[in-house]
């Protein structure tokens, strides 16, 4: 099967999920075209893996060029050129859309495919809802010829938020635990923490919806009590306030901002706690792969995370902005070895329960179903 799989190219969640899924479907020797705007970050090379750029030409009219124009012609001209079978568009927004301008126009020309949306958070639960896009994305996800979710709360999140006429499917994102696992770093652990210091991290894309001032703030109420540093992993506009808050609470010397990083499974491995104290999250595929090496979580209950982070098992929840409950529950968890080392175990556990292995099927599942269903639609009608 060919498969043209269009996402966000960055170090956000869609992205990387996008990204890994077509890495994976191609060793299994599916054709995957990636149809995105720069080269997806965690790309590599496979001789069943191509890559199609979207360029937006610019014109001194256009304050805004238009993306998703741009992004249906490439769409169109990808489709033709290479025959493929199936698009699978991650993030609603703009890509629903474009896919669903994409196969109108093929329609014309009787070469239309269909288009699987993949629903990811914030295309729903900040972005998407805002009136300014939510009629288009109502539509586009009424449109498509199937829907997953990443999680049960965001399908029902997606439901409650817009008029749904049509089945969303859970398929919950997923952990390669080939990459992800606890190595040795034992090296890199003495540099960062050369007093046997206990290990703190976050990663994300630094967005105001983390709320990482929280976790500047959780880490300095553990440090107070327990010798530790803090690694900061990614970037993003909120950086500079964590950074400012991290100095006036004094303690920058135990902070570490480490930017983006491409091999984060090294600095998860030396770590021993990961907290993601978000607003919204609706998986959290962080969290997750934190955890598949051995990374139990602090976070909050929002969202998709009672789905992955068990409370009192693999980790610990808290409401929202509660930053003292997950300051306490951090200290309880860093001061007992033993429950520590329970949680570490149960943490691994929780992720296998999410491996590649066990996820990809349904996606292979739902891609052999909408192709079938597609083509006996068209016969019908022809
Ligand atoms: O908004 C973001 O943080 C980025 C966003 C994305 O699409 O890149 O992340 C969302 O998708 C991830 C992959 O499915 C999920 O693991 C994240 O929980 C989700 N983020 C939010 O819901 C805030």
């Amino acid at each position: 099967m060919k498969i043209g799989i269009v996402c966000y190219p960055t170090f956000g969640g869609s992205g990387v999920l996008a990204t890994e899924l077509g890495m994976t479907l191609s060793q299994k020797g599916y054709e995957v075209h990636f149809i995105t705007y720069q080269q997806p970050v965690r790309l590599n090379f496979d001789p069943n893996i191509y890559y199609h750029e979207v360029s937006v030409p610019t014109y001194p009219l256009f304050e805004y060029p238009p993306y998703e124009s741009a992004l249906a012609s490439t769409m169109v001209n990808v489709i033709i050129n290479n025959k493929l079978d199936l698009l699978h568009v991650h993030y609603a927004l703009p890509h629903a859309s474009a896919a669903y301008l994409a196969r109108e126009i093929l329609k014309k020309q009787g070469l239309d495919i269909p288009f699987i949306t993949t629903l990811h958070g914030t295309d729903i639960t900040l972005v998407g809802r805002d009136p300014m896009y939510s009629p288009v994305v109502a539509f586009s996800i009424n449109e498509s010829d199937a829907v997953t979710a990443v999680s049960n709360s965001l399908r029902d999140e997606t439901y409650k938020t817009f008029s749904i006429e049509r089945d969303i499917q859970v398929i919950p994102n997923f952990v390669d635990i080939q990459r992800f696992y606890k190595s040795n770093k034992e090296h890199f652990k003495q540099m960062l923490a050369p007093k046997g210091e206990r290990i703190l991290m976050h990663v994300s894309n630094f967005r105001k919806v983390k709320r990482i001032e929280d976790v500047v703030r959780i880490f300095s109420k553990v440090r107070d009590v327990i010798p530790s540093k803090l690694l900061m992993i990614g970037d993003g506009p909120e950086r500079q306030k964590a950074e400012e808050m991290a100095r006036s609470l004094c303690i920058y010397n135990d902070v570490r901002f480490l930017g983006k990083q491409e091999e984060v499974d090294e600095i998860f491995s030396i770590s021993d706690l990961f907290l993601l104290p978000s607003e919204t999250e609706s998986f959290g595929l962080s969290a997750l792969e934190a955890m598949a090496c051995g990374v139990p979580v602090i976070s909050t209950n929002a969202g998709g995370l009672p789905e992955i982070n068990i409370h009192g098992k693999t980790g610990y929840l808290s409401n929202v902005g509660d930053v003292d409950d997950m300051a306490k529950h951090a200290i309880a968890l860093l001061k007992d070895e033993i429950l520590l080392n329970q949680f570490k175990k149960n943490a691994l556990e929780q992720a296998k329960r999410f491996e590649t292995a066990n996820i990809i099927p349904m996606y292979e599942e739902l891609y052999k179903e909408v192709v079938a269903n597609y083509k006996a639609k068209k016969e019908i009608i022809a």
